[in-house]
């Protein structure tokens, strides 16, 4: 048992490895993600929920272009699965998030730091579950550095008579170097990390980071998948533009500070 483990943790490290060596080259275009992408169902209680944003890299700068401008603040927001984007199997679903996920509402809850911001606050629903949160000011992250940004993420509950093997939560991320309005959000300014739904934040298919954003997958892992489900089928849930353009923002002090 331990062999096997440790024979695993071994090649998985010599992968990380090679894939580290043969990225080297394109490190300046390591995106903004979560540091932990991929964990099992309900594993709160284990604490491998612990979590974080991994800041990439800065916005461009527009002499150089180089992706090394520093990040003022950064916003987080999950899907809040009440009009979010579900598809199952790469197909529209109809129904809700219920279907797959029986516990989501308050997914998030940030881990308090201020090693690179000096101030951070949730973005709450009106019945005050924490979808997301924003924390900016200070020093800031300075270009060619990146920063972890942590927090924790509650318990994942698969419906277990669904046939989901997984649900992959999509997340809206932005990283802003310049307080713009909307109209000034461009690669120089905000690098948006977020699925193209039609929101504000869309931006063109030609920025960095267009329609790539940080994902949250947990794997069904507690309650065995119903004999009729066969393989089982891979869930996804993006947050809706209404979402985005109401969520992906900085209040700060009563005060919408970005976008202005
Ligand atoms: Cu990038």
């Amino acid at each position: 048992m331990f062999k096997t483990t440790g024979k695993f943790k071994y090649r998985a490290l010599m992968l990380m490895a090679a894939l580290g060596l043969s990225a080297a080259g394109q490190s300046a275009l390591a995106h903004t993600r979560l540091k932990t992408p991929v964990i099992n169902e309900n594993a709160a209680a284990f604490g491998s929920d612990y979590n974080a944003a991994v800041i990439g890299h800065g916005c461009t700068n527009p002499v150089t272009g180089a992706v090394d401008v520093d990040v003022i603040g950064t916003v987080v927001v999950f899907p809040d699965g009440k009009d979010s984007i579900i598809t199952v199997g790469g197909t529209p679903h109809t129904g809700s998030l219920a279907d797959f996920v029986t516990n989501w509402g308050n997914p998030v809850t940030k881990i308090q730091d201020r090693s690179i911001f000096d101030y951070e606050d949730y973005i709450k629903d009106s019945l005050g579950n924490k979808l997301g949160f924003w924390t900016g000011g200070g020093k800031g992250l300075k270009g060619g550095f990146r920063a972890v940004v942590p927090f924790a993420t509650a318990g994942v509950v698969i419906n277990e008579a669904s046939c989901a093997k997984s649900v992959t939560f999509v997340l809206g991320i932005a990283d802003i170097c310049q307080i713009t309005d909307v109209a000034g959000i461009n690669a120089e300014t905000v690098n948006v990390w977020a699925p193209a739904v039609g929101s504000v934040y869309d931006g063109s298919p030609t920025r960095h980071g267009y329609d790539s954003p940080a994902t949250l997958t947990v794997n069904r892992s507690i309650t065995p998948l119903p004999e009729s489900c066969g393989a089982g089928v891979d869930v996804v849930v993006k947050p809706s533009a209404n979402q985005l353009d109401r969520d992906l923002r900085i209040n700060f002090d009563g005060k919408q500070i970005w976008p202005q």
